[in-house]
């Protein structure tokens, strides 16, 4: 726990450190313009030049405590050989994938020469990046990234893929176990590059059944972090499992996380009692309220801060940035979160 504290703590030393998920995006004009430039998105996070200005822009422009780098969950499936695509107002498309092919249709074998791009953006981000500030790599959590595989696209619901994975839970659970080993590659593979903290994106951890979230979410995350933590025992590592309501419990107890991302529908009164102490928390502001600003946004922020009631945490929102933010209320929202004591 101390480590992760000591990392992220940087330059504020009574004020809680602060970075935003989805901090590098759409609503900087200075994204906007990079982002022209480049025919696809997938060539923006593929480009490390690039990828290295995105992930600095906004610590280049709020100073924010530490750099999350400029890629997506998805480069995951397409380094296994599933074809992927973002395409403007849709979203990402996958070529779904047939269940009972999966160990034929995937294979690590180009793996690591196609994520080679994102090591190398994160070599030149640690680089250029102040030493005090912490450099965050990611993941999707196999669940998470399960479902984008199977459906082939974002949804609401993930009906079909959900009901693939009822009807063959067994060759499922052998998915999700090819899943945690690619994962744990990604995500080890992300520290010797430079990563000094990692995050694991369970976006949708809330549509797990109660009745498979040992099996579905907890058992292959625990194995994750702890191949993660058999070559970097020390290495900051925080879970976000989105929408999971009370299984958060059995999840932090269980995955050995150093840190816990909130999301905004979960109680903060609930998390500070029920969520161990070693745990760093993070996260919680609806990212709307920072949409919002003004006194709303100020009243929200003293309410998280009297919430957490002297336990050490990292300011965050419950989501990512909404591309319609404006900066002024970043600005804001930044400043407020530096005046609290
Ligand atoms: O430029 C553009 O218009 C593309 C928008 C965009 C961006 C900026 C996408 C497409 N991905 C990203 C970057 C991204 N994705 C980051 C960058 C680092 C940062 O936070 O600054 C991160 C951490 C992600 C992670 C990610 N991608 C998640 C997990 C977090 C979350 O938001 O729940 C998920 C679910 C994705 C998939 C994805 N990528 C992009 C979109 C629009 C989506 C969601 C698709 C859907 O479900 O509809």
């Amino acid at each position: 726990m101390s480590k992760m504290w000591e990392l992220f703590q940087g330059n504020s030393l009574s004020s809680p450190p602060l970075w935003f998920m989805r901090q590098a995006g759409r609503y900087l004009p200075e994204y906007r313009k990079i982002r022209e430039t480049c025919p696809t998105f997938l060539e923006l996070c593929y480009t490390p030049e690039l990828a290295t200005r995105v992930t600095l822009q906004p610590i280049e422009r709020f100073d924010f405590d530490a750099a999350i780098i400029f890629s997506d969950i998805l480069v995951i499936p397409q380094g296994l050989g599933q074809h992927l695509s973002f395409e403007s107002g849709k979203g990402p498309q996958l070529e779904p994938l047939n269940l009972s092919f999966f160990q034929t249709k995937l294979s690590f074998a180009g793996f690591l020469s196609q994520m080679a791009p994102v090591y190398e953006a994160i070599r030149l981000t640690r680089a250029q990046l102040s030493p005090s500030k912490a450099l965050i790599g990611f993941s999707g959590a196999p669940w998470t990234l399960a479902l984008y595989m199977l459906e082939g696209e974002g949804s609401r619901d993930f009906a079909k893929a959900k009901q693939i994975a009822f009807q063959n839970e067994k060759l499922f659970s052998s998915f999700l176990d090819f899943l945690v080993s690619a994962i744990s590659l990604h995500l080890i593979e992300q520290i010797k590059a430079g990563a000094s903290a990692l995050q694991i994106f369970d976006s949708w951890a809330g549509l797990c059944p109660s009745s498979h979230f040992q099996k579905w979410i907890i058992e292959p995350t625990r194995r994750i972090v702890s191949s993660v933590r058999d070559v970097f025992p020390e290495i900051p590592l925080i879970g976000f499992p989105k929408g999971c309501g009370a299984n958060l419990i059995d999840y932090s107890s269980h995955c050995d996380f150093s840190g816990i991302s909130l999301d905004s529908s979960t109680p903060l009164s609930w998390a500070v009692k029920n969520l161990s102490s070693d745990l760093i928390l993070q996260g919680n502001l609806d990212p709307l309220l920072l949409c919002a600003g003004g006194e709303p946004l100020k009243n929200a922020i003293i309410s998280i801060h009297q919430h957490m009631n002297g336990r050490p945490y990292i300011f965050n929102l419950g989501h990512g940035i909404v591309p319609q933010t404006p900066i002024k209320n970043v600005e804001d929202c930044i400043k407020w979160v530096r005046e609290l004591r």
